[in-house]
């Protein structure tokens, strides 16, 4: 029986789980068995702070969690690995790893769009990749670090962060596609690695990066059989599932929708907000107004946009605890729902909310400069915070419809935040549309899905798996309570 359990390992930015799963009678049964912290951890290096993952913990982590995963069954059925997106691991021509990751939010590609897109232009590029521009794209990373031999000289393969980690437990190098679409370095038409754009790397920044990158897989592929059996336990000889091994790709799996016509908002340290296509929308109006078509599971599209998301809050709640202050979220929040509304809002986009640092003074800063009374404490901060995702959310579902000409029902909610009562029902209100929350585990359960589907315990499409989270979550329904009319003035406020 212990051979139908699968394991997932989902890598979110502020923490890494392993979360077993079973199917049984049309439901998905999961189980929490690991969950280990995740942060960037500043390094100085050349004059600096770099900030990195620290790669080798998270392994540990992952290692454990396979092993305390497999032990009760005496093996599994399969596992997966997803995680964030965009960031990889060197690896020299002895397969070790050269250095520790740097983190997405390092500022090291200040300026390297615009010194990519002085070779190629970004509406070329985004005719190719489809992608946002946003500075840690890949391939802007690279470009960034094209000063650097451990990149031109050293490194024999880049694998992206859950590729790397199926490398150390299978042997195999691949590159798993909806993971590797958010490099910037793939055509989005072709499902295929691009021309142009490796060119670009090759040229100009001299990052030999035909050599580096391996072959793309597609979810569901079935890589090799895990190793290890000193560290993983009885999990080894279990079979690594390529699942959307973008931890937003698989969330967007287990979005439990009955119909076509839904928006998502996949809401964690990051708020990813869109819809799902069969075809990327590579339009002006689409570049302009920054949207990504990223590569989903089964040949889909998803079509969508970053929104800087609850690491806002995170890295507020951060900044008062290190003033030696005991703040408590789920008080917070309470506190937070009691403040009124739309008092004032900030543009969570905004590139100063980015890196780690103090960000109830960001926030406060943002407010002064546009002429707005700064939240006065920490529930006001909470609130401000709160409001402005949630308009953010507004925008970003409406555009999406907008741009791509999908009509939108409802918005499902998955991830950390779809624990939010207050941001779920501020969505809701904002949106003026019915809001569905959970699973809050949503990356996990789409990955889970993928694998069991790809060991040929269950069949069908998208559709089919999804009725199965439906039939396994228990979500919760927020229907708007007011009109829009206040948000949309919100909006327009902060538009000016
Ligand atoms: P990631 O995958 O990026 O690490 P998650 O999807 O785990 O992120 O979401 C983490 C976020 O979810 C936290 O920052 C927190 O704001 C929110 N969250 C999780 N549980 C709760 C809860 N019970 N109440 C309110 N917020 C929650
Ligand atoms: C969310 C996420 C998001 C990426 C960001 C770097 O965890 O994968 O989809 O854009 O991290």
């Amino acid at each position: 029986a212990g051979a139908r359990v699968h394991a997932a390992v989902d890598l979110g930015a502020s923490s890494g789980r392993v979360i077993t799963g079973r199917l049984e009678g049309g439901r998905l049964h999961t189980e929490e068995v690991a969950r280990f912290p995740n942060g960037p951890v500043p390094v100085p290096s050349r004059g600096r702070d770099t900030l990195h993952w620290d790669i080798l913990s998270l392994y540990k982590g992952v290692l454990e969690g396979l092993r305390l995963a497999a032990e009760p069954h005496g093996g599994l059925a399969s596992v997966g690995i997803d995680s964030w997106a965009v960031d990889y691991g060197l690896l020299d021509g002895g397969g070790a790893l050269l250095g520790n990751p740097v983190h997405y939010r390092d500022a090291r590609t200040a300026g390297a769009p615009e010194r990519v897109f002085e070779h190629l232009p970004a509406a070329g590029l985004y005719a190719v990749n489809g992608l946002q521009v946003q500075p840690f794209n890949t391939v802007f990373q690279l470009a960034a670090a094209s000063d650097d031999d451990q990149v031109t000289a050293l490194a024999r393969d880049l694998l992206l962060i859950p590729d790397l980690l199926g490398y150390w437990l299978t042997g195999e190098r691949v590159a798993e596609l909806t993971n590797a679409s958010t490099t910037g370095l793939v055509d989005v038409h072709a499902r295929a690695w691009a021309d142009v754009c490796l060119d670009v790397l090759e040229g100009p920044f001299g990052v030999p990066v035909r050599r580096l990158l391996p072959r793309l897989v597609e979810p569901g592929t079935v890589v090799a059989p895990l190793r290890r059996r000193d560290a993983v336990g009885s999990a080894a000889g279990a079979p690594l599932v390529a699942v959307g091994s973008h931890d937003t790709a698989s969330a967007v799996v287990a979005v439990p929708a009955a119909t076509p016509n839904f928006a998502y908002v996949s809401s964690g340290t990051w708020s990813l907000v869109g819809v799902e296509l069969d075809a990327p929308v590579r339009t002006e109006e689409s570049r302009a107004a920054n949207f990504t078509n990223e590569l989903g599971v089964d040949g889909t599209v998803r079509y969508l946009r970053n929104v800087m998301g609850l690491w806002v809050l995170q890295e507020c709640l951060r900044a008062w605890r290190g003033q030696g202050r005991d703040v408590d979220l789920a008080d917070l929040l309470e506190r937070a729902a009691e403040v009124p509304a739309l008092s004032c809002v900030v543009d969570v986009d905004d590139p100063r909310f980015l890196p780690p640092g103090d960000m109830p003074a960001r926030v406060a800063a943002f407010a002064s400069e546009t002429g707005q009374t700064p939240p006065a404490d920490d529930a006001e901060t909470a609130r401000c915070v709160l409001d402005s995702l949630a308009l953010a959310y507004r925008r970003a579902v409406h555009q999406a419809a907008d741009l791509s000409g999908r009509r939108v029902d409802v918005v499902h909610v998955v991830g950390g935040g779809a624990n939010n009562a207050l941001l779920c029902r501020l969505t809701a209100d904002a949106v003026g549309l019915p809001v569905v929350a959970g699973p809050a585990e949503g990356a996990a359960v789409g990955n889970l899905l993928v694998q069991a589907r790809a060991v040929g315990e269950v069949e069908g499409g998208l559709a089919d798996l999804r009725r199965i989270v439906a039939d396994s979550t228990e979500t919760v329904l927020y229907e708007p309570s007011g009109p829009v009319g206040p948000w949309e003035a919100a909006q327009r406020r902060l538009r000016r």
